[in-house]
């Protein structure tokens, strides 16, 4: 039999390393053995991500909440969605990460350091609700192509960072600006480094809000490597997709931006309603700008059961994409009668709001609690699947949930 061969010293100081912390016993590790921890595939783990999280896809990664998990006011880190239309950048350097200024719609090129961008200019911190274009487009039928999101692509998570408005004012833009758009340090599933896996942007009015900001900071920590460390472009309102992860340079123009998944049918909707499966002609669609009205229960999780003898106190969040959202109501009869629940205001603009209500059953029995929120131009909610439109976007019905009353 061959003698067991025993770990090197420098491969322990190895797994030591990443490990981060002593291996007992680690001299009696056989040559070869990987431990367990770093045998870790699961990308809940890998993302510190809460373990009811669902994964939608791993190539690009895309990972869902579900309501319960957001029950939070911010969400936090472990429950926020990961959507990535590419591959994650690899070794991020902080110290040589820059940021260009480029554009037919700018005086003069100009590129800032990291620590230039932190010591220079004024620190804000916003919440900002981010919510996918595509969430709910599982529901759509005919079904769309994408990720099959049910309700948990939406976040609203604290971010530090300085004011786009402030750089832009220093960089100097011509009167003829009116579109921004970013350009990022992840790369193509293809591998091609030519191509870009998206390079979205958003109307100069809209980078020049107070609240359009460039985080540096996610939460009051570091942004987690796979929401955009180390700096990332924040437009709360507009749908997700328009706030660039990992950001390199923001091209001022003086046209519509045309970066990858501007054009197309991407994150565009037909400009009037058409029948389910048609075919739209790109002319006749709008760019996705402030998303609609939409609102979740959060508490209880669906499916709870309670007893008849007490009140269930429902809770959940509201928000407007840019309004905000003046009145929220529950249904327990499927939408024959509803009562008003009571709503917080926003902590800032753009920042999802808090509802809750006191429920009171009138028998056991099996019931279902339906939300619905209007934003302050009066817009309510659809009870069902809104408008069907070829990508699947801007899925705002009523969320329902399962309650059982013993
Ligand atoms: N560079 C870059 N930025 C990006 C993306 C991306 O793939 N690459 N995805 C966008 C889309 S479509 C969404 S919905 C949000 C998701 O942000 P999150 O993963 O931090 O929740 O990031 C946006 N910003
Ligand atoms: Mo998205």
């Amino acid at each position: 039999m061959e003698r067991r061969k025993f770990i090197t010293r420098s491969s322990l100081a190895t797994l030591t390393g990443i490990l981060g912390m002593d291996i007992v016993f680690g001299n009696l590790l056989p040559d070869k053995y990987i431990p367990l921890e770093l045998q870790e595939t699961d990308p809940l783990k890998l993302f510190g991500l809460n373990k009811e999280m669902q994964v939608l896809n791993d190539k690009p990664w895309n990972i869902e909440a579900q309501a319960h998990l957001l029950d939070d006011k911010v969400t936090p880190n472990t429950a926020m969605f990961i959507r990535n239309n590419g591959k994650i950048p690899e070794a991020i350097d902080v110290n040589t990460w820059t940021l260009t200024f480029d554009g037919e719609s700018i005086n003069q090129k100009k590129t800032y350091t990291l620590s230039e961008l932190k010591t220079k200019f004024k620190h804000y911190t916003y919440q900002l609700t981010l919510e996918c274009g595509g969430n709910g487009r599982s529901e759509f039928n005919p079904p769309a192509k994408g990720n099959q999101w049910t309700i948990g692509a939406v976040s609203s998570a604290k971010w530090t960072g300085i004011r786009l408005k402030d750089i832009l004012a220093e960089v100097g833009i011509k009167s003829d600006a009116v579109y921004i758009g970013y350009h990022a340090a992840d790369t193509h599933l293809s591998g091609d480094p030519s191509k870009e896996p998206i390079s979205r942007g958003v109307p100069i009015a809209k980078a020049l809000q107070e609240e359009t900001i460039l985080a540096f900071q996610m939460n009051g920590e570091d942004i987690p490597v796979v929401h955009g460390y180390p700096l990332r472009l924040i437009a709360g309102g507009y749908p997700a997709s328009a706030s660039g992860k990992w950001l390199q340079r923001i091209s001022v123009r003086n046209k519509i931006h045309d970066g990858e998944k501007m054009t197309g049918s991407s994150y565009k909707v037909p400009r009037n309603p058409v029948a389910p499966g048609t075919t739209v002609k790109e002319e006749d669609m709008r760019i996705i700008e402030s998303m609609p009205v939409k609102s979740l229960i959060t508490y209880p999780k669906s499916g709870a059961t309670f007893n008849l003898n007490k009140q269930l106190t429902i809770r959940g969040h509201a928000w407007a994409g840019e309004l905000n959202v003046s009145k929220v109501a529950y249904s327990i009869d499927f939408g024959s009668t509803w009562s008003s629940c009571d709503l917080e205001k926003e902590v800032n603009r753009f920042a999802w709001q808090h509802f809750s209500a006191k429920i009171k059953f009138p028998q056991k029995g099996y019931y279902e609690v339906w939300i619905k929120a209007t934003d302050r131009d009066g817009r309510s909610q659809p009870m069902l699947v809104p408008g069907w439109n070829p990508k699947g976007y801007l899925n705002n019905a009523c969320h329902r949930i399962a309650v059982k009353v013993v």
